[in-house]
């Protein structure tokens, strides 16, 4: 059965370009509820941990550098199928190819600078909300 739970960070990339807002009002209005979110910034240390699964690739210092670049806005999610439906919400990792409409085809710079994160699967929802948040700081 599909998870009620994802999780979500606004990048460095939108919070400096003044789009925090209009992206919560997406969520809002796709029908995400709001269980945790923290504004915050992540240590060079933090997101190299958090995109370890990329460490092999030639991008990862590169992202690891642009998450630790500025603060972010981590927030955990609640919606029926709420990893697929966001994953569509947000559209594709290179914003040349979102579909139009999406975060990403809206407020997206680039594929390294791509506006949003959203979890994979329910499994890796789980554990970057945990990530993040006390279970404590999770209003289910
Ligand atoms: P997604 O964020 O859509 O799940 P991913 O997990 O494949 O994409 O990659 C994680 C992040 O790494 C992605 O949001 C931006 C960066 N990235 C991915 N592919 C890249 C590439 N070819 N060049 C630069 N950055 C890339
Ligand atoms: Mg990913």
């Amino acid at each position: 059965m599909a998870g009620k739970i994802t999780f979500t960070m606004i990048k460095p990339d939108a919070v400096k370009n003044g789009h925090i807002g209009a992206i919560l009002a997406d969520i809002n209005q796709a029908g995400f509820k709001i269980l945790a979110m923290k504004y915050t910034k992540l240590s060079a240390e933090k997101a190299g941990e958090f995109y370890e699964v990329h460490k092999e690739r030639p991008f990862y210092g590169e992202l690891v550098d642009f998450m630790s670049s500025g603060p972010i806005v981590a927030a955990v999610l609640e919606k029926e199928n709420a990893v697929e439906d966001f994953r569509k919400l947000i559209g594709a990792t290179n914003p040349a190819e979102a579909e139009e409409g999406t975060i990403r085809a809206k407020f997206a710079t680039s594929i390294g600078e791509n506006a949003v994160h959203g979890a994979d699967s329910d499994d890796n929802a789980e554990r970057e909300a945990s990530f993040h948040f006390a279970q404590t700081e999770i209003y289910r």
